[in-house]
């Protein structure tokens, strides 16, 4: 699979976002709680330095709420991140992270001070809403279609806070060859991207192996499909999508699994750990390792040819 989804803009957003750091007090970086680690910027990390931080796993109701818990575990106790959950179905927990930027930037003498909190995030995980949501009206735009925040939004909250929206775009992951899928199948990537039923294949080779009985449940099967293309062809004769001579249309039953999926019709969802992520982030070494000794051992021949 390709994965060059995702045009430049990136070191324009990053020129961007360095020139007004230095007066950021606290950055909260907004995570999808299906995929806290496939929603990452890469970047994040490097632009904030020692920053004050936060992670704020947004979408909490439509994740797994053992694996959101097992999430902010892992940040606290291997990162000492404070990390939230939250959902727009309880938009008082959100105004509630007002409190807690108070309380993780101490104001020493100066009680009065406004605190500048500066919102990241890869496009589609709920910024905008976030923002919305602790303003108590509707200032940033808001849509299903990625990308949709462009230059920067400064926000005054009642209580002592002035919000910055992330100027510019920060992309997500790219190296990760699923996370790629990941984000394909909550719908973070544009769908034009990849076809629907190479992600409806990723989504339920998953789906088999970790939540079988949503599958079940959902699409009323008597036993587990062994495979993917088995349960794809099962669960398309059950809904009625076919194509020419009856034959089950792949193409379709995919887009309507992944709409299912995507609005929380299977259940909360999770698609990650972090042991998966653990794991994934020491095979993507190897492999960068192996490339470039492929690329050096290729060098070394075209000297010798010389
Ligand atoms: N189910 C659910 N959807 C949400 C939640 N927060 C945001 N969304 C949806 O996610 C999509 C992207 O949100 P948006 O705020 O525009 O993301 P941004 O690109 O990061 O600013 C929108 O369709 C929102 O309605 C949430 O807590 N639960
Ligand atoms: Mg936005």
């Amino acid at each position: 699979m390709a994965i060059q989804w995702f045009p430049g803009h990136m070191h324009k957003s990053r020129k961007a976002i360095k020139e007004i750091l230095p007066i950021i007090d606290l950055i909260i970086e907004v995570l999808d709680a299906r995929i806290p680690y496939s929603s990452e910027n890469p970047m994040i990390d490097e632009i904030c330095g020692e920053k004050k931080r936060i992670k704020v796993l947004t979408k909490s109701d439509l994740a797994d709420p053992e694996l959101t818990s097992c999430w902010i575990n892992y940040y606290k106790n291997k990162h000492q991140i404070t990390t939230q959950a939250v959902t727009t179905e309880k938009p008082d927990q959100i105004r509630q992270l007002s409190q807690l930027c108070h309380k993780l930037v101490p104001q020493n003498n100066n009680q009065h001070k406004t605190l500048n909190v500066m919102i990241m995030g890869i496009p589609n995980v709920g910024k905008s809403t976030l923002i919305n949501t602790l303003a108590g009206k509707s200032i940033a735009k808001t849509g299903n279609e990625p990308a949709i925040t462009k230059g920067l939004q400064k926000i005054k909250l009642d209580d002592g806070i002035m919000l910055f929206d992330t100027p510019g775009m920060l992309w997500p992951k790219v190296e990760n060859e699923k996370s790629g899928y990941r984000l394909a199948t909550t719908g973070a990537i544009k769908d034009t991207a990849i076809s629907h039923d190479d992600v409806a294949f990723f989504a339920v080779d998953y789906l088999l192996k970790t939540y079988p009985e949503r599958l079940a449940e959902r699409f009323s099967l008597a036993e587990i499909p062994a495979t993917e293309i088995e349960f794809l062809e099962i669960a398309g004769t059950k809904r009625g999508c076919l194509g020419r001579g009856g034959r089950v249309d792949i193409e379709r039953i995919s887009t309507l699994l992944l709409n299912e999926l995507r609005s929380g019709q299977l259940g909360q969802i999770t698609l990650e750990t972090p042991e998966m992520m653990e794991q994934e982030l020491i095979d993507v070494e190897k492999q960068k390792a192996e490339k470039a000794k492929k690329e050096e051992e290729r060098k070394q021949q075209r000297k010798n040819k010389k």
